[in-house]
């Protein structure tokens, strides 16, 4: 575990392969399948985003194809068995070095669904620009539920940059990393594909520089994907991070 805790502390991002089994994420995609056809509320559609390649409206073709499964952890057992899956939370209590580890209800915990046709494209950004705790120091969990590449969509991540300090100047007016300007065209060269299949497991800082494109294969991409914190790391009060009381995992 140390090699893995220092690459996550150089690149801001680990990927642990086989870290779910088959069984357990084979049954998650049929629950997933379930869950989208129709889709049980709450769900954010890709026309509620207005990201590139996005259905216009919920009208336009394509309007009701939902980009995320919200609220994961209350909606059944299976969900929260990944939440408070042993080998995710001994990993994440190695990389935020602490013992007391909670999930957060308020930022991802969502099942991310890339449906071919009428997908968008996600541009660079931290997740951590519209959270709020006492630290910027969180780490999120992105369960691949199936292969995920360049192809259908996979996330693409700049290695170290949740150690940069970026000046407000290289970001859009929605904090997505400006990429019309020169300044930012080495930090754009180093986007890294991050590939993976079917029970692998991407911890990543909320710190790191991700993005991900269009799903151009045939066939729908599946990922569950969850927040956690240390203990001593609060939410503000009153702010977004807060609404939901955080889950205990260890
Ligand atoms: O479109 C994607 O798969 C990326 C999603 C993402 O980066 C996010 O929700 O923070």
């Amino acid at each position: 575990m140390e090699e893995e805790i220092q690459s996550f502390a150089d690149n801001g991002y680990l990927i642990r392969r086989g870290l779910i089994d088959e069984r357990a994420a084979g049954r998650l995609v049929e629950l997933i399948d379930r869950s989208l056809k129709p889709a049980l509320a709450p769900v954010e559609f890709e026309a509620d985003v207005h990201y590139p390649g996005a259905p216009e409206s919920r009208v336009a073709p394509g309007g009701n194809t939902p980009r995320r499964l919200l609220h994961a952890y209350s909606r059944d057992e299976q969900f929260q068995a990944i939440g408070r899956h042993p080998k995710i939370v001994e990993t994440l209590q190695a990389l935020m070095d602490a013992q007391e580890i909670l999930l957060s209800q308020n930022h991802h915990n969502c099942v991310m669904t890339k449906h071919p046709g009428y997908s968008s494209v996600t541009s660079w950004h931290q997740d951590i620009r519209y959270w709020r705790f006492d630290r910027p120091e969180l780490v999120s969990v992105w369960l691949a539920l199936g292969p995920e590449n360049v192809d259908n969509g996979c996330l693409l991540v700049m290695p170290g940059s949740h150690k940069w300090e970026l000046d407000p100047g290289r970001f859009d007016a929605s904090l997505f990393l400006r990429t019309d300007i020169p300044e930012n065209e080495a930090l754009l060269a180093t986007a890294t594909p991050v590939e993976l299949e079917r029970g692998d497991v991407l911890f990543f800082h909320s710190k790191t520089l991700h993005a991900a494109g269009q799903n151009q294969s045939n066939t729908v991409k599946r990922t569950l994907v969850y927040t956690y914190r240390a203990g001593s790391n609060q939410p503000i009060p009153e702010t977004r991070s807060s609404v939901f009381d955080d889950i205990p995992v260890s």
